[in-house]
């Protein structure tokens, strides 16, 4: 059992009223917010140690990148990964993406080479491949959504066949909070000669991984849905996978050796940093990284699936009210999204802002499954460490107070 009253105190964000009301931050999904430690890492490398890295033999630069490489190997232990190079550091998880996308892609996928997504999947794991996917005459080819808001694991086995080249797929869903079986798929694709991609950015935050076991060749995640700054993401790949690949960007940092024609590349994982990175925010990672470590991610998870439990049944009895997405909160991450019939999504996350409930409204960068869902747009709320029961109490009387603005409890009394 986590002690939320603790947790939150780590948060100073969380101390503040929203329109007369206790904050209730439901919108972890879009972004968490951070404790304490991280902000305090971040102040303290910019007091302490800022300097350029990789470069400078200075005190400073030295310390500097001692702790940019200590937290990346935080990182390379967090997930698992066989060691701190197969950690590269991107600006987010879409970056990451994008990454395998080019120096990948472009190397690998051919005219008639096929891309497996599914209609889940995030846009961030949706355009990188139509981009590819036009540079090279390849197709791309979608997995459906079963109407209990599974994956749609049949169909997606009869996709994958000789020409498919790569899987891309969501770990956890962003509107559903479906937990897809990656251990299935990579058998899948592994099977017919393929490489998995896996869009971590709402697993990662959440769910204990191991790479060692995940099944997948390459993982993206982003550091700012984990309690971490924005600006940081993560490509996580296998070493081998990565030693083959060209650079994604040219610069300063990846090279060996420049001459005038030609240059050659550095050491993973520095071919793949090119320029001056995100340090302070890489640094302050680190600290997020062990503080997600310090509660333990089976820990996390226990708590999420608790309060999404809690939350499935409490929202569930709220009149004119659909939830989407799996009925087991065991199948499913700390994200419910639901409709009203009272009310369009930006309404009811308008009313419930002055309830100082933040929650998301919208297509939630996932038109695709909008589409499949047969709806332009959802009300989302999402869970994290400091989340407790008062929450969803909170999110309920929002919610009803919703109903009380449309008159739907009204016309119920009217109809009976
Ligand atoms: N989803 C949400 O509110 P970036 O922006 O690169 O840090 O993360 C992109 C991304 C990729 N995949 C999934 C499954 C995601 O959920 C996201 C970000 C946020 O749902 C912002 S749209």
């Amino acid at each position: 059992m986590l002690d939320i009253a603790r947790v939150r105190e780590d948060f100073p964000i969380l101390q503040q009223q929203v329109n007369g009301r206790r904050l209730v931050y439901l919108d972890n999904a879009a972004t968490t917010q951070k404790p304490r430690q991280v902000i305090e890492a971040l102040v303290r490398y910019y007091e302490t140690s800022n300097a350029n890295i990789h470069r400078g033999i200075h005190t400073l630069a030295t310390r500097a990148t001692e702790q940019y490489e200590a937290a990346r190997a935080r990182v390379a232990r967090f997930i698992g990964a066989a060691g701190p190079e197969e950690v590269i550091f991107t600006r987010n998880a879409t970056e990451a993406i994008n990454l395998v996308a080019r120096a990948w892609g472009d190397a690998s996928v051919g005219e008639g080479d096929e891309i497996i997504l599914t209609v889940m999947e995030h846009h961030s794991n949706i355009v990188p491949w139509q981009l590819l996917a036009a540079r090279k005459g390849a197709r791309l080819r979608y997995a459906g959504v079963t109407p209990g808001g599974q994956l749609d694991l049949d169909g997606l086995r009869q996709l994958i066949g000789p020409r498919t080249k790569l899987v891309a797929v969501t770990q956890m869903s962003n509107v559903l909070g479906t937990i897809i079986p990656v251990g299935d798929i990579a058998e899948m694709a592994h099977a017919a000669g393929a490489l998995l991609l896996v869009d971590g950015a709402q697993g990662v935050p959440h769910l204990p991984v191991d790479v060692s076991r995940l099944g997948a060749d390459f993982l993206a995640f982003s550091a700012h849905k984990m309690l971490g700054p924005t600006g940081v993401g993560v490509l996580w790949g296998r070493t081998e996978l990565l030693e083959t690949m060209p650079p994604f960007l040219g610069g300063g940092d990846m090279i060996a050796v420049v001459r005038e024609e030609m240059s050659t590349w550095a050491e993973l994982p520095h071919k793949f940093e090119a320029g001056t990175p995100n340090i302070a925010d890489v640094v302050a990672f680190g600290a997020a990284v062990d503080y997600l470590e310090g509660v333990g991610m089976a820990n996390v998870r226990q708590h999420e699936e608790e309060l999404t439990a809690l939350a499935l049944d409490r929202l569930r009895r709220v009149p004119g009210l659909r939830v989407f997405g799996p009925v087991a909160a065991a199948e499913r991450g700390g994200v419910v999204s639901f409709a009203m019939d009272a009310a369009h999504p930006h309404d009811v996350a308008t009313i419930a802002d002055g309830y100082g409930v933040a929650i998301r409204a919208g297509h939630h960068c996932a038109q695709l499954l909008m589409r499949a869902l047969g709806v332009p747009a959802t009300s989302r709320a999402s869970f994290s460490i400091y989340n407790g029961e008062d929450d969803v109490e909170a999110l309920i009387e929002a919610l009803e107070g919703v109903n009380r603005v449309f008159g739907v409890g009204r016309e119920r009394a009217a109809i009976r």
